[in-house]
């Protein structure tokens, strides 16, 4: 047996989900239709072809979720909340119904001792505002201010951690520019608009949040960039992706400006997005980041492609995978190390900022034995050795003070479908029954130990 290592005192322990995927009921107590109603309606939109209409039933069932938290020792539980709900129309009158339903999921968390980590948008843009523009329009960012001020005034006595927005690179250049997710517009001006306004929306509920007693930040995706070869094109290309994929957002929230070579590489696309004190106001102090890590990202130099039906193959890079190394479900390489060294680079250059692990996690074809159970030892060597990369962050100085698995639920992986499963307990989606996997289990040991 290797020695545990133990982790900090105090260190969160939790796992993540997000409305969208788990909640279903999209037309329960006057929730509005969301950009993922409209889009995962859409034929060829999802893979499977299916939808969040019913989900994990999680809007019916919360209850019994959160005792499954409870059972894993969880200290915390990062959910989403669904603007759709709150404010159907998006900038109309908000919904009582739709706030019960969190009052009711923040209640119940404090009453089973896990602390609440609500996330104000992961996606689910009310489709009435997407009709008006959607985040390309810088309006959009008043409307979620909004969304937030009716979400606080309900909330904001009981939830002692907010999260202003999910990796809005993914809302804005896989929504916006790729056309994988919803809203599904291939224009990489828009992705750039929608890129500042959800900065912009960040900026302007920063305030309202800090109305609270609560510890406030943002949840961005990151990616360890490495270029594929060691030529000195691959390494200029690599410098590049990392600045668009880390870089893009991170910079102007904790640096108050867009990564230099980036922005002069996107040049006149980028003509009047940015105005006078936009960047002061999303430079705002935040408490801590949050990063969701998945993937280290090895890159190669190419020729950007105009034509190609994707404007992302615009850019003069490629990801690629080098031979021999392990993939999970998604494709998607397995390299802890990634995460590790990833840590210790942000953390030079952002020093003062505390890290919190808002998601990692990996999608693995699970099977269901006869007896009912699920054992996965790919995902659980996979939360071991990412907990391993953490910890060896944290002994090299890396402030990280917690860290969520994704996913609590298996769920609707968005362009993928129920196909791709994340979580640590098992769904059966026509019966809706929940089993926790060996993962869960192996989880809650190192939540019970604070050691893996
Ligand atoms: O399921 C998603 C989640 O919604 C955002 N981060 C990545 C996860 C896995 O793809």
């Amino acid at each position: 047996m290797p020695p545990s290592r133990t982790f900090p005192d105090g260190f969160a322990w939790g796992a993540a989900t997000a409305s969208y995927q788990i909640e279903g009921a999209v037309d329960a107590d006057g929730r509005g239709p969301s950009i993922w109603d409209v889009f995962s309606h859409t034929p060829g939109r999802i893979r499977d072809g299916s939808t969040g209409d019913v989900a994990c039933d999680h809007y019916h069932r919360w209850a019994a979720d959160l005792d499954l938290a409870a059972q894993l020792g969880l200290d915390a539980y990062r959910f989403s909340i669904a603007w759709p709900r709150v404010i159907p129309d998006g900038d109309g009158d908000v919904n009582v119904r739709g706030l019960d339903f969190y009052d009711r999921l923040v209640d119940g968390l404090l009453e089973r001792g896990i602390r609440p980590v609500a996330t104000l948008y992961h996606w689910d843009l009310p489709q009435a505002l997407e009709d008006r523009g959607g985040w390309a329009e810088r309006s959009a960012a008043d409307a979620f201010a909004r969304y937030a001020q009716a979400v606080v005034d309900r909330l904001g006595d009981r939830v002692p951690q907010w999260i202003t927005l999910n990796e809005p690179w993914v809302s804005a250049f896989v929504g916006y520019a790729s056309g994988r997710h919803a809203p599904g517009r291939t224009n990489l001006r828009d992705a750039l608009l929608a890129s500042h306004h959800l900065l912009l929306a960040h900026a302007r509920v920063m305030p309202i949040l800090r109305t609270t007693e609560a510890r406030v930040g943002v949840t961005l995706n990151v990616s360890h960039v490495l270029p594929l070869t060691d030529s000195p094109a691959d390494r200029d290309a690599a410098e590049l992706a990392d600045e668009q994929v880390n870089g893009w957002f991170a910079d102007p929230i904790l640096r108050g400006s867009y990564p230099d070579r980036m922005a002069a590489w996107y040049g006149s696309l980028l003509d009047g997005i940015v105005r006078h004190g936009d960047l002061e106001a999303i430079h705002a102090p935040i408490d801590f980041i949050g990063l969701n890590y998945y993937v280290r990202t090895h890159v190669r130099a190419v020729r950007g492609d105009a034509s190609s039906s994707d404007p992302m193959d615009v850019l003069p890079y490629r990801a690629e995978l080098p031979d021999g190394v392990p993939t999970t479900a998604m494709g998607w390489p397995v390299e802890p190390d990634g995460l590790r060294d990833f840590l210790i680079a942000f953390s030079a250059s952002h020093p003062h900022v505390p890290i919190l692990i808002t998601e990692n996690g990996s999608a693995w074809d699970d099977t269901v034995a006869a007896d009912g159970s699920v054992d996965d030892p790919e995902r659980t060597a996979y939360l071991e050795s990412h907990l391993v990369a953490v910890h060896e962050a944290i002994a090299a100085g890396v402030d990280v003070r917690g860290y969520f698995a994704w996913s609590l639920l298996d769920n609707f992986e968005w362009a993928e479908g129920y196909a791709k499963r994340f979580g640590i307990v098992h769904v059966d989606y026509p019966t809706q029954r929940r089993t926790p996997k060996a993962s869960a289990r192996r989880y809650a040991e190192i939540v019970a130990a604070n050691a893996v």
